[in-house]
């Protein structure tokens, strides 16, 4: 860390100075800060936001908010991009009412958009946050070239607990050899968020107005193939409650965390936040702290709840950060890859195609059923994501082109796709990463294999199986309602037309 980054509330181990800028005397007085703000779309909680006031406030000059609406995020439905945008669309409000701080919105590149941006407000110092997505790494290493030399870049991890590159600089084996770093290092970095400064230098410029309704009805309209969901509202507001309101999650669920949480028919535990955590609505050290807090009472599910929450989910961001090749069998350990491919050519008792997978069209219920679940409700039970990834592996004709389908189906339609803990939950399933080698078996080789008698042990497998049957019911016919209602409102309107009388 350089001295240039220096003069902040957030600890200097959470931010990488990617680009310092080259100051020369004829440069005028600096210009704005500007957070591009992507992967944690919250005011709270913050680390990156409260570190672009710090440092807007260290130089005297202005900060603004920027986001960039990717023209097509890596196959994002209506489904992601309704509730992230109506999560921003509350957020802009925030930050004009309580902050006072500008929020812009691009459409398209942001390798065109940022940097623009950045040339038009004469800009000093662009902070972002820190996503190990290839994608992103791309477009922020293409931004660092494109801004001009006034310009200095800070990425700060306002994700995880621990920042990425402090918990491990190498690819870790698993939860065991990460688990001890990170929980060296929690003293340091689970500590409370400083309040956020009142801002120095108000943004002088017009502000932007951004018509939200029209946008994302847009957004809706082009990715109707997979349509929004009811059961989680989106905004910051929202994510704090499921976490902590009166029905939230440590108020109710954590209590019988601990064992409810492998019982498909009990979604409510789980906390429900994945959503919230993929969109950074809310902050893990958030949630975290606030578990935490419960020790005494619930030792055992904060403890395990911690342990999905930071290690599990860190580790995820590791896997990513460490592994190009994070979401491809290239990018499994060698023995897991030798035994896939010993295997590859072993008889499949079944074989389906992408589309049939799709459709939920297997001889096993319980597989349609999860299937449906998250096709349906967008959230699959965490417990049935492993069984449901692996039946993919026995039933596809290679390793590779499960993992394909696998990663295609989850983020098509989970509302928490696209995240690296999908991509490590698909990688773990399918190709035994941060796992180890179990006895040998056609197909699956020595990966660890799941089948439907071990769930039937498990949990009531016919409950579950009547409970999605029930829940993708209750979806269809309130869809069917809506469309009526809209067409009934449509008539209405029509037949209010006043009539013009023929002459
Ligand atoms: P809770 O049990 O309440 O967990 C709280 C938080 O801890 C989660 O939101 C998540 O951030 C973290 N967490 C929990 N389990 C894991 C885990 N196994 N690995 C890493 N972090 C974890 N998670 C996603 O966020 N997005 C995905 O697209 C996704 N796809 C998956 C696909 C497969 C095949 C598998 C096996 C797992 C996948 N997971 C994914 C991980 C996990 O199943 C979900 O995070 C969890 O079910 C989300 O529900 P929750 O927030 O109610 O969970
Ligand atoms: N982030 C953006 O900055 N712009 C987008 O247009 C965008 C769309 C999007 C769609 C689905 C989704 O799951 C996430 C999306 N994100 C978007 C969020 C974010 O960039 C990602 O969560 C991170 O890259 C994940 O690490």
């Amino acid at each position: 860390m350089t001295t240039a980054a220096a003069d902040t509330s957030v600890q200097l181990g959470r931010i990488r100075v990617l680009k310092e800028a080259i100051i020369t005397n004829q440069l005028p007085k600096p210009g704005p800060v500007v957070y591009w703000m992507f992967r944690d779309q919250r005011l709270r909680d913050n680390w990156a936001l409260i570190h672009a006031v710090d440092q807007a406030n260290k130089r005297n000059v202005p900060v603004a908010v920027a986001f960039n609406l990717f023209d097509r995020f890596l196959g994002a439905k209506a489904r992601q991009l309704g509730f992230m945008l109506r999560g921003l669309q509350q957020l802009h409000l925030d930050f004009q009412q309580t902050l006072h701080i500008p929020f812009f919105l691009f459409q398209g590149e942001a390798i065109d958009t940022i940097p623009s941006f950045l040339e038009e407000c004469g800009a000093s110092l662009l902070v972002t946050d820190f996503s190990p997505l290839r994608q992103v790494r791309g477009w922020k290493e293409e931004i660092v070239k494109r801004v001009s030399d006034s310009v200095s870049i800070h990425e700060v991890d306002a994700h995880n607990v621990v920042p990425t590159w402090v918990a491990s600089d190498k690819l870790e084996y698993g939860a065991r050899t990460i688990r001890r770093k990170i929980n060296n290092w929690l003293p340091a970095y689970l500590i409370e968020f400083p309040k956020l400064m009142p801002q120095s230098r108000k943004w002088g410029n017009p502000n932007q107005i951004i018509d939200w309704e029209t946008l994302i009805e847009n957004v809706l309209r082009e990715g109707a193939e997979v349509p929004e969901i009811e059961w989680c509202k989106s905004g910051e507001n929202a994510a704090l409650e499921t976490l902590m309101g009166t029905k939230g999650f440590l108020t109710i669920g954590l209590k019988n965390y601990s064992t409810d949480r492998n019982n498909p028919l009990k979604p409510k535990g789980l906390s429900g936040l994945s959503p919230y955590l993929h969109f950074g609505q809310i902050s893990a050290q958030r949630c975290a702290i606030e578990a935490h807090k419960l020790r005494k009472v619930n030792p055992q599910a904060v403890g395990t709840f911690l342990e999905e929450l930071i290690v599990r989910r860190e580790l995820s961001d590791n896997f990513c950060y460490y592994q190009p090749h994070y979401d491809s069998l290239q990018g499994a350990w060698d023995w897991a890859q030798k035994t896939l491919m010993d295997h590859a050519l072993d008889a499949r008792e079944h074989l389906y195609t992408r589309e049939q997978l799709e459709k939920a069209q297997t001889a096993d219920l319980l597989w349609n059923a999860s299937q449906l679940e998250m096709v349906h409700n967008g959230k699959m039970h965490g417990f049935m994501r492993m069984y449901w990834a692996k039946k993919i592996l026995e039933w596809t004709t290679s390793p590779q082109e499960a993992l394909e389908i696998a990663v295609y189906l989850n983020d098509k339609y989970h509302l928490d796709g696209r995240d690296p803990n999908g991509y490590v939950g698909c990688m773990w399933s399918i190709c035994g990463i941060h796992d180890q080698g179990w006895r040998e078996r056609p197909v699956f080789g020595k990966i660890r294999y799941m089948n439907y008698a071990g769930c039937k042990r498990k949990f009531d497998v016919d409950g579950y199986i009547a409970y999605v049957k029930r829940l993708v019911g209750d979806i269809k016919k309130r869809k069917g309602e809506t469309l009526l209602n809209s067409k009934a409102k449509q008539l209405t309107s029509i037949q209010q037309l006043p009539v013009k009388k023929l002459t």
